[in-house]
């Protein structure tokens, strides 16, 4: 059986699509119908009653599947459930606090504030300070991308010595952050590490298969 990725391209389903290809397990991509409000569908609300996007469909080794949703969590499914590729620190060994550390620093402090950013109507009252919070989630992000700089400038990537998963929703957290003023992609080490990230075929492979073009971050 294979694994079930629904999606909509360039979508919080990009970094477990990039996981996906560098396991290179079996796996359906599933296009959601956004314009047609597909993630608010009672079909698909059955499997994620958050209607946000991603949802994983995740076999198991017995039969049937089980519904992951929540990208960082898909992330270390995925991870976990495929040990031997080395796309996290296996529980109890060194190194994994501070993997688990950067994947939760990623997905619940720098991804939230990415809903501000795109989402800044669902965050005032007043629709005149619609474009203060969009700008103002800009300028936090830009802050907290200068602290991942930081931390890259000590080690190749940002939550280990090798690449995890948390690599792969690093990158899509600064894709979307490609059209601010100043960039992550222009921070020294993040933007190293996005260009060695970029090369992966697994990588291109993902960005390839959901039609996202360049300017990639
Ligand atoms: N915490 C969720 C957030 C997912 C999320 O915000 N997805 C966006 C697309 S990138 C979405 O579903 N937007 C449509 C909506 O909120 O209705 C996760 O990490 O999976």
């Amino acid at each position: 059986m294979a694994y079930t990725l629904f999606y909509f391209p360039g979508n919080a389903n990009l970094a477990p699509h990039m996981a996906l290809e560098e396991l290179g397990v079996p796996y359906e991509l599933a296009l959601l119908d956004r314009a047609g409000a597909e993630h608010k569908s009672a079909a698909y609300l059955a499997r994620n009653p958050t209607g946000r996007i991603p949802t994983l469909l995740a076999p198991h080794p017995d039969g049937g599947d089980e519904t992951v949703f929540e990208t960082a969590a898909i992330l270390l499914h995925l991870a976990d459930n495929h040990p031997e590729s080395g796309l996290a620190p296996a529980p109890g060994t060194p190194g994994r606090g501070r993997f688990l550390t950067w994947l939760f620093h990623l997905t619940n402090t720098i991804q939230p504030e990415y809903r501000v950013f795109y989402y800044p109507e669902q965050h005032v009252t007043d629709p005149a300070h619609v474009a203060d919070a969009k700008a103002t989630a800009e300028r936090r992000l830009c802050e907290m991308f200068a602290l991942v700089d930081r931390e890259l400038a000590t080690r190749p990537y940002i939550a280990a010595d090798q690449v995890t998963v948390a690599d792969f929703l690093l990158l899509m957290l600064v894709r979307w952050g490609r059209t601010f003023t100043h960039p992550p992609r222009d921070l020294p080490h993040v933007g190293r590490l996005c260009a060695e990230l970029l090369a992966r075929p697994a990588v291109q492979r993902a960005f390839e298969q959901e039609g996202l073009a360049a300017p990639f971050v």
